[in-house]
């Protein structure tokens, strides 16, 4: 006779329950418990906070993003009191603030560390979620907010023989707490997005040798990363409000504005004058040196010749420096990478480049990577490959709404939400900067900050006027996903075939633009419009 199986324990019982303990679950938590009265915990896989900055140690690891943008704006206390000490924070600094923040707000006793969400399913008769996790600890509530990240879930490339490497090889999103020592190490790093390039001149420092792996040349602008001397810092405090206000009232959500400049509105030498000082200036505010740099093909091919030169004139070596240049998409179609020495890294004679274009990896041996033509003996390979972006981590819970719909199966063509904030069929899941919102397209906090404020709003709403439920329309969500894909085909965003916006990284992945591109004004007025038509579009009432 079978054993009878084990009682689960019985759930907790609570108001809410948010997946995540980075930036967005922070601030769920605090909105949720102290502004609302709710009771509310916050699982994370993690044994600490900190989101994505936990995982993605790697070295080189910091935000592209300037820092005093890189933080919360909802406390004028927090902000006066956090000192950021470079241009761009790195991840430990950033580490420590989510932590800091996580202290000064009491949120730890809400947390649950070490706890993956296994499923959550919604209950047709007592509406509400139900949890399970991978502690055997058990949930009941009546919201369920996914606070998971966009870039959270490792895309490692299934690459016949990695069981088999007798050298050491990891991911970037998900490195190793105690570092990896590439002294007197031959090193292969595959990928060159954001996280390869800020890596690579890094590792190269350390490393007897170092094999770059490129599938697709990118374009990248120097960061200038520098230290914050004390009169930035006080500049930045004292204009917050000012940060704040152009923030969340432009394209990107960073602080500073698009120019209101046509590329084609200048001569030649004045655009490349006006380029020039961008370069010298540095970081992603590059892109925002003429206005239609995203929408018009000539225009942005000015931007891309402009940064094919740099690069031959930086990269000494011929056949590398036209290896780096041959880029195959618009400027910024794909996220546009900043570096520190990426490309002068090229000039180091122990660090070599292989085109995979030429010659594609064939398989990986117990002593490296093999390509179509070459068998490279490496120590260390470091997958610098990027995510299973924006829907990975959510799909890899089992999501299941109304009827035990999956979200796998409402998602099979691409990710249906309405807004980015809710899917249809999945009463009382809001998804903070979900597939469908500006997010990624963004500065982080301020895409963060919106949704939470949000979804609190909502919940208010829904409380006050004694509402339980609230869902997304199918034929609004089927409406906003054109809304999105229409505002992509506005722009050249579509055009890089491999992006991960697309979902193209990843194979099998449906290809949908994935982040909102109308920008965040206009994605902020929408939402801000629809509450005020009384919600339009959701189906809000009481079960
Ligand atoms: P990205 O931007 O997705 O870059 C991943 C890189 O890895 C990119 O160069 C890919 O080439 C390459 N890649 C992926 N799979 C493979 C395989 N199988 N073989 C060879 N090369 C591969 O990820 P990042 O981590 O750099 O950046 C993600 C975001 O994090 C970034 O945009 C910031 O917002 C923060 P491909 O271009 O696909 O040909």
């Amino acid at each position: 006779m079978n054993a009878p199986p084990l009682s689960p324990s019985s759930p907790v019982l609570l108001d809410a329950i948010v997946v995540g303990a980075g930036f967005s679950g922070l601030y769920q938590l605090l909105l949720l418990r102290d502004k609302l009265g709710l009771s509310v915990k916050v699982l994370d896989a993690a044994q600490g906070v900190g989101g994505t900055w936990y995982w993605n140690r790697y070295p080189g690891a910091r935000c592209d993003s300037e820092s005093h943008s890189y933080a919360y704006y909802f406390s004028k206390e927090l902000l006066n009191e956090w000192e950021w000490s470079e241009r761009y924070p790195q991840q430990p600094e950033i580490l420590r603030y989510l932590n800091h923040v996580a202290d000064r707000f009491d949120l730890r006793s809400d947390i649950v560390l070490g706890t993956k969400v296994q499923s959550a399913h919604y209950g047709d008769t007592d509406k509400r979620w139900h949890i399970t996790t991978d502690t055997g600890q058990t949930y009941s509530a009546k919201y369920f907010i996914t606070a998971v990240g966009c870039l959270s879930s490792a895309n490692i490339p299934t690459i016949s023989g990695l069981d088999s490497f007798s050298g050491q090889w990891f991911h970037t999103g998900e490195w190793p707490h105690e570092g990896v020592d590439f002294k007197g190490k031959n090193v292969g790093v595959v990928g060159t997005g954001s996280t390869g390039i800020q890596a690579i001149p890094v590792i190269a420092e350390q490393a007897k040798h170092l094999t770059v792996f490129q599938r697709t040349a990118n374009y990248s602008i120097p960061a200038r990363n520098m230290p914050l001397d004390d009169a930035f810092k006080r500049y930045a405090k004292e204009n917050a409000d000012h940060f704040r206000e152009v923030m969340t009232t432009n394209t990107n959500a960073h602080p500073f504005r698009l120019s209101e400049r046509l590329a084609f509105d200048f001569s030649e030498a004045e655009r490349n004058q006006i380029y020039e000082e961008a370069w010298l200036k540095g970081g992603l505010q590059f892109r925002a040196s003429f206005k239609d740099l995203l929408q018009n093909s000539d225009s942005n091919q000015t931007a891309a010749d402009f940064i094919r030169n740099k690069i031959r004139q930086t990269v000494t070596d011929h056949v590398k420096a036209e290896q780096l240049s041959d880029i195959d998409h618009p400027f910024a179609a794909k996220r546009p990478p900043i570096d520190s020495g990426y490309f002068e890294t090229f000039n180091l004679t122990h660090v070599d480049l292989v085109n995979l274009r030429e010659t594609p990896i064939e398989s990986i041996t117990p002593r490296g990577i093999k390509t179509s033509t070459t068998e490279f003996n490496l120590d260390v390979i470091v997958f610098a490959t990027g995510f299973d972006a924006m829907t990975g981590s959510l799909l890899k819970m089992d999501i299941q709404g109304r009827h035990g719909v999956s979200l796998q199966k409402t998602w099979q063509a691409g990710p249906l939400n309405y807004l980015g904030l809710q899917v249809p069929g999945f009463p009382n899941m809001f998804t903070i900067t979900g597939p469908g919102s500006p997010s990624v397209l963004c500065n982080m906090p301020p895409a963060i900050e919106h949704h939470v404020e949000w979804i609190t709003n909502c919940i208010e709403h829904l409380q006050k006027n004694k509402m339980d439920s609230i869902e997304a329309s199918q034929h609004a969500s089927e409406n906003w996903v054109a809304t999105v894909n229409a505002a992509a085909n506005e722009t050249l965003l579509p055009q890089a075939k491999h992006s991960w916006y697309l979902g193209a990284n990843v194979p099998g992945k449906p290809r949908v633009f994935m982040p909102y591109p109308g920008g965040f004004l206009r994605y902020r007025t929408t939402c801000e419009e629809i509450v005020n038509k009384g919600y339009a579009g959701f189906i809000v009432g009481s079960e």
